[in-house]
């Protein structure tokens, strides 16, 4: 066990090495971590012993194992052309989330795109207007670049009360690829910017023509006209074959299906910067343009909807991010955030990325709440729910990045409540 999981070993001494391999070879002999896996498949599908029985042979594009049965939980909308399913981060390992498992956000379908035919035009305040096709923008210096995309409508339900039975619901509108592309700013240095550009206002090719206004220097520093995902080109759902990756900031300034991009001088007020994508704060007033979605964390094991086979010896796992940049420090608490204990960080930590902790923790078999609590390289500490919404009400809708609380009772069911 231990040597397939160095990382949890890692710098610590031989005694503690040796104590906590001893405690996992409790786990091992009861065999006790089957609740975490997401399969029932009974096992007459596959041969009693798979050396008895020739494999099957190679095919040209893979898929996961039949057993593996981890899906996008859908949300409910009247009309099915607004749409969003959500990422089982309960299921998922590490911190890449496969493509296949990517939350997805459309406010009028997936559409269907022949990159062939595709073009992004790139006009108003540049000195050159330009009309580019995809194999163009594939020539152009590019870059490779892991970054986390997460909706300001992430975890919405819980501003009041804790709503959702699992981390899904709470927290699963945030994914996390590898994404390849060319940087903006290579391209609009090419071109020209004139003076007087202070906003780029991004247009995409589906049917709701989704447009949103992005400040000149964001443009100028990290954002990418993304071609590629975890390796392949982008995935239909994420906005084939072009979007923008707008790294750190709202979900829906990542314009998908990109075709268009002006340069200009005043931010458009688009539907989704005026009565949408803004935040209510108690005074009636609303918060507009607030793009940037500050450090946030969630445990995903042991998490609400799952269950402890019984006291004894686990890991707490779990991820962290910051539209601002590093995650630095991640702390959990198993006694509803009276003690804290920094949990591991695993390497390496990528900027404006899910960042994997983990921490060994035994249970007594004893009701307690589970919490985590993260910082980033600015110093900016994850806050409770009741300090946020004592700054922002609670009906914003959007940007909840509070300290979320798993209690774990008695008989080890997981519940999502307040802590
Ligand atoms: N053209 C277009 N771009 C879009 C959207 C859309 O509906 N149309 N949805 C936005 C929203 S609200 C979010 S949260 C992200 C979701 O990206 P994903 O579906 O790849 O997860 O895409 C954004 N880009
Ligand atoms: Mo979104």
């Amino acid at each position: 066990m231990n040597t397939q999981r160095p990382d949890s070993t890692r710098r610590v001494g031989r005694r503690t090495f040796l104590t906590q391999g001893a405690a996992w070879g409790v786990v091992l002999a009861a065999g006790a971590a089957a609740d975490r896996t997401s399969h029932e498949v009974s096992p007459t599908l596959a041969p009693s012993d798979s050396t008895k029985v020739l494999g099957r042979s190679v095919r040209p594009y893979g898929s996961r194992s039949r057993f593996e049965t981890a899906a996008r939980g859908q949300v409910p909308s009247p009309t099915g052309e607004s749409s969003a399913s959500l990422t089982p981060l309960q299921h998922l390992y590490g911190i890449i989330t496969p493509s296949e498992l990517h939350f997805e956000r459309h406010h009028a379908g997936v559409p269907e795109i022949d990159p062939a035919r595709h073009r992004l035009l790139i006009h108003g305040l540049v000195r050159r207007r330009l009309v580019l096709t995809l194999a163009e923008i594939q020539r152009l210096p590019s870059v490779s670049r892991v970054h986390m995309i997460e909706c300001s409508g992430n975890s919405s339900t819980e501003w009041a009360r804790p709503t959702m039975p699992d981390v899904e619901g709470t927290h699963g509108m945030t994914s996390c690829s590898e994404w390849t592309g060319v940087l903006l700013a290579t391209i609009l240095g090419d071109l020209g910017v004139e003076r007087g550009a202070q906003w780029v206002v991004a247009e995409g090719a589906d049917g709701a023509a989704m447009t949103r206004s992005l400040p000149i220097e964001k443009c100028l520093d990290d954002v990418i006209l993304a071609y590629g995902q975890n390796g392949e080109a982008l995935r239909p759902e994420q906005g084939y074959p072009l979007r923008l990756m707008v790294p750190g900031w709202e979900g829906s300034t990542h314009v998908k299906w990109l075709r268009r991009l002006k340069l200009v001088a005043e931010p458009y007020q688009t539907r989704e910067e005026t009565s949408k994508y803004t935040d209510l704060m108690s005074d009636g007033t609303a918060r507009q343009f607030t793009f940037v979605m500050e450090a946030k964390s969630v445990i995903t094991y042991p998490s609400a909807g799952l269950r402890l086979p019984g006291q004894g010896v686990y890991e707490i796992a779990g991820l962290a991010w910051s539209g601002r940049g590093y995650v630095r420090r991640v702390e959990v608490s198993t006694d509803g955030g009276r003690t804290w204990r920094d949990a591991r960080l695993q390497e390496p930590i990528h900027r404006i990325a899910h960042t994997r902790f983990r921490l060994p923790w035994t249970w007594d078999g004893r009701e307690c709440t589970l919490q985590s609590r993260c910082t980033d390289d600015t110093g900016y500490v994850q806050p409770s729910i009741a300090d946020l919404a004592r700054i922002r009400g609670v009906h914003s809708l959007n940007h909840l990045n509070a300290i979320q609380s798993w209690k774990v009772t008695a008989p080890g069911v997981v519940l999502n409540v307040r802590g």
